[in-house]
């Protein structure tokens, strides 16, 4: 049985202090392995107030001065709503079978609700799922990546319960006018970032600095609004359109600094728990938090004066209810930090941060890419998946992993191409030495886009977009031509 509480001794695989740790492994991935590229609405669509699109949260926050870097917003983006052909023209051009895209809440639903459904936003997002099905491309669809329609942000967003409700009523109304054709979907990307970015650190939609308390109800409300448009799958859809429904949770790989160190080793584990444990422990494990982060948050608490946890509880109707809603372990990685036990371990303020009691850093030494949370650190991705694997037993499938460069222009993008070499190539290590359940990759992303409060200042696409120009010309990258070649060879063949 793994151990879904914090560890103090090393438990990886005694490869992982393999002298050849970064050697490179020629090899094949399994058959009917899914190959995909990923995009968002919001970063991507553009025409944010065409055919009758309700406001977002994103519309207001990138509207609003200061918000985003330059100024910038996502009004034409891509341009993608009325360029959605040329962008499966691309998928195609390279031979990938999936696209993993997000419906925009408040194209389909303007204010939110069912009071009003926008026909040409249906029409819109059935177009590009036919349009894939006629260029044989399956649609994976995640139908909330961080877009919330502004008449719901204003009634308190994720912190106000009623969210939960709405959000079943738009994850229905996707599963009936899109489910026939949508095998793959996935409820939210990174809830993480929408509560500790949007409600907690104030950098991203709605702008909000609670950082103590907000952050721990907001993820409830998304737990719970996750889990019961899973049922409403489950309990209506399944048995007539045979897909699957899971959640995509994002976190870096902590790396105890030393790893003979039990503290080291407690903290990086306890810190995995505060990322990833927070979610996937309820839907994966137990209906319930993991210990660790009640046992400190509740303490910490106490310490503050407060009546009770800001740790909100499930009651064990809850916990039943939430406990296996969903059906695969959807994970965005990027990068590894090291952690080690925090020195100054503090209850002041009351803080998502203080409460972990850990410190976390990213070595000078490991290769920075386009965004400056971002070291190139491929064997993380390996113990990452060791890690997620040991710790739920569940199929993953990596729905996001890239990397950016600053905003040049640069076609022949040797950094990328050698991060999708190297960071696919510790996929199929974790599958081929490890013995991890990896169905599938998913490269971010199709196309340079609006990359949140950083605009269009870094670059993570396959693609080139000029921005600049407003039929928003694509062109393929040469890793675009590197990551096709993979797709093809279903992995890396000796030539
Ligand atoms: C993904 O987020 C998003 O899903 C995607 O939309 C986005 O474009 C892409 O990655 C590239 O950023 O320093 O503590 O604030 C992803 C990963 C994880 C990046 C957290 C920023 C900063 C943590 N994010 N990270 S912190």
């Amino acid at each position: 049985m793994a151990a879904t509480e914090p560890r103090d001794e090393f438990v990886f695989p005694d490869v992982f202090n393999d002298p050849d740790r970064d050697a490179f492994l020629y090899g094949t991935f399994p058959e009917g392995f899914i190959w995909s590229s990923a995009t968002a609405s919001y970063q991507i669509e553009g025409a944010w107030d065409e055919d009758g699109k309700g406001l977002c949260n994103w519309d207001v926050f990138s509207h609003a001065k200061g918000n985003v870097k330059n100024g910038d917003t996502g009004d034409v983006a891509c341009d993608s709503y009325h360029k959605y052909k040329e962008d499966v023209a691309l998928m195609k051009a390279m031979g990938l079978k999936y696209y993993r895209f997000s419906i925009s809440w408040p194209r389909v639903l303007p204010d939110g609700t069912l009071n009003n459904v926008n026909e040409a936003g249906i029409a819109y997002y059935n177009n590009l799922i036919d349009e894939l099905h006629r260029n044989d491309i399956t649609p994976m669809v995640t139908l909330f990546h961080w877009d919330t329609p502004q008449t719901l942000e204003d009634q308190g967003g994720w912190d106000n319960v009623d969210i939960i409700d709405r959000f079943n009523d738009y994850a229905e109304i996707c599963f009936q006018r899109f489910g026939d054709r949508v095998p793959l979907w996935i409820t939210f990307n990174e809830p993480w970032i929408v509560s500790v970015k949007g409600y907690g650190l104030g950098e991203f939609a709605p702008g909000i600095k609670e950082i103590g308390t907000k952050v721990y109800r907001v993820s409830h409300n998304i737990i719970k609004a996750h889990a019961k448009a899973w049922h409403t799958y489950d309990d209506k859809y399944r048995k007539v359109q045979c897909g699957k429904v899971g959640i995509t949770l994002n976190g870096d790989f902590f790396e105890p600094f030393d790893r003979t160190k039990k503290a080291h080793v407690y903290a990086a584990e306890t810190f995995l728990q505060f990322c990833f444990g927070w979610f996937a422990h309820p839907i994966f494990v137990n209906g319930d938090y993991p210990e660790v982060m009640k046992t400190k948050i509740a303490s910490k608490s106490k310490s503050q004066g407060l009546e009770s946890s800001r740790l909100p509880e499930f009651s064990e109707a809850e916990k039943a209810y939430v406990k296996g809603t969903s059906d695969f372990f959807g994970l965005n990685a990027y990068t590894t930090q090291y952690a080690t036990d925090s020195q100054d371990a503090s209850s002041h303020p009351p803080s998502y941060w203080n409460d972990a009691d850990v410190k976390t850093w990213q070595d000078d030494k490991w290769p920075k890419a386009g965004s400056i949370w971002l070291s190139v650190v491929p064997w993380g991705l390996r113990r990452l998946l060791n890690w997620v694997h040991d710790q739920y037993h569940v199929p993953i499938y990596i729905t996001e992993n890239g990397v950016s460069t600053s905003d040049v222009y640069e076609l022949d993008d040797q950094p990328r191409q050698k991060f999708y070499r190297a960071y696919i190539n510790e996929v199929l290590k974790a599958i081929k030495l490890d013995g991890v359940d990896v169905r599938g990759y998913t490269a971010w992303s199709l196309l340079d886009n609006f990359e949140w409060a950083s605009g269009y200042s870094e670059r993570f696409g396959l693609h080139y977009v000029d921005f600049n120009d407003p039929a928003r010309p694509r062109t393929a990258k040469k890793s675009a031509r590197l990551y096709s070649q993979i797709v093809k060879d279903n992995g890396f063949v000796k030539k």
